[in-house]
């Protein structure tokens, strides 16, 4: 499964690569890209994930998840 994610309050790359290795954890989830300059974060995996806990541990960084698209 496939979700694209928006997220308010990246501001540079660190902040993207931080969102990025906070989701990678999780051993559900494949790969993960952040684009700061976008807002968006890709999320892949081959297994169905916890979207809640997705969200959970981007806001636990402090960024906002406004809402998600790109269902696959
Ligand atoms: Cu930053």
């Amino acid at each position: 499964m496939k979700r694209i994610l928006k997220v308010h309050g990246m501001k540079c790359e660190g902040c993207s690569e931080a969102i990025e290795k906070a989701l990678e954890k999780f051993d559900e989830i494949d790969v993960v890209t952040a684009n700061f300059a976008s807002g968006h974060v890709d999320i892949e995996s081959k297994e169905e994930f916890d979207l809640a806990k997705a969200k959970k541990a981007i806001e636990d960084l402090g960024y906002e998840v406004e809402d998600y698209e790109g269902v696959e």
